[in-house]
């Protein structure tokens, strides 16, 4: 038997220093589990990072589309000279159009005037589209958008059954939108049902394993009041 570190004499007589096979071996299997320890930290940390990093892309995502809706909407029925007759056209549960007669020449039909918003399909994936006019393609606002959901107020607060059938009546419109992230964690499931505010249930549960962020926001629309 040698023992590391000192010298030791073997039964010729010589002097020799270093590991017995053993010694190695049980050597061998400690960097092994410290190695495998090491890895399976990283493998967290990297994993909780890729999370971490989808949820700040989708939060950006359903945070930049609402921004755009809200500001589309909240301009609807924009009508300076009062003889565009702009407002809300329809108001669907999952649909809105409506004009605002932006640059004040009486006509609210033209380009960025004439806005609606609703999901669409393309390649497999579900997306938020912005048209305008109406009659043109949709316009991608955001990507893996699985809900979007409109409920509509009147002038005293009281929500009015969608499709509303007489848009005049809408003061103000609550937004609510569900994205899920790009990529599906096989680590994570979602089982979460989402809902509007009002507790009605817009989507799920999905029971997959995408990440989703739900985003509510209510548009006071403040020319639909003239
Ligand atoms: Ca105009």
């Amino acid at each position: 038997m040698l023992i590391r570190g000192k010298k030791q004499e073997d039964r010729r007589g010589r002097f020799s220093q270093g590991f017995t096979l053993v010694e190695l071996l049980i050597a061998v299997a400690i960097a092994g589990i410290v190695m495998g320890g090491i890895y399976s930290v990283y493998r967290s940390q990297q994993s909780s990072y890729v999370a971490q990093a989808q949820v700040t892309a989708l939060e950006q995502q359903v945070r930049a589309a609402m921004f755009f809706m809200q500001r589309d909407i909240s301009m609807a029925g924009c009508d300076p000279t009062g003889h565009a007759n702009a407002g809300i056209l329809t108001a669907g549960s999952n649909f809105i159009r409506f004009t605002e007669d932006l640059n004040g020449n009486g006509d609210p039909g033209e380009y960025n005037e004439d806005i609606a918003y609703a999901l669409y399909r393309t390649g497999g994936v579900q997306k938020l589209g912005r048209k305008t006019p109406f009659t043109a393609t949709n316009q991608p606002v955001a990507e893996g958008v699985d809900a979007l959901d409109f409920v509509y107020l009147d002038a005293a607060g009281n929500v009015l059954l969608t499709p509303v059938s007489d848009p005049s009546r809408i003061r103000s419109v609550q937004i609510t939108l569900v994205v899920r992230g790009e990529k599906a964690d096989p680590h994570f499931s979602n089982t979460t049902i989402y809902r509007n505010q009002f507790g009605a249930r817009i989507f799920g549960p999905a029971n997959d394993h995408f990440r989703r962020r739900l985003l509510t926001a209510e548009v006071l629309c403040r020319n639909l009041a003239f």
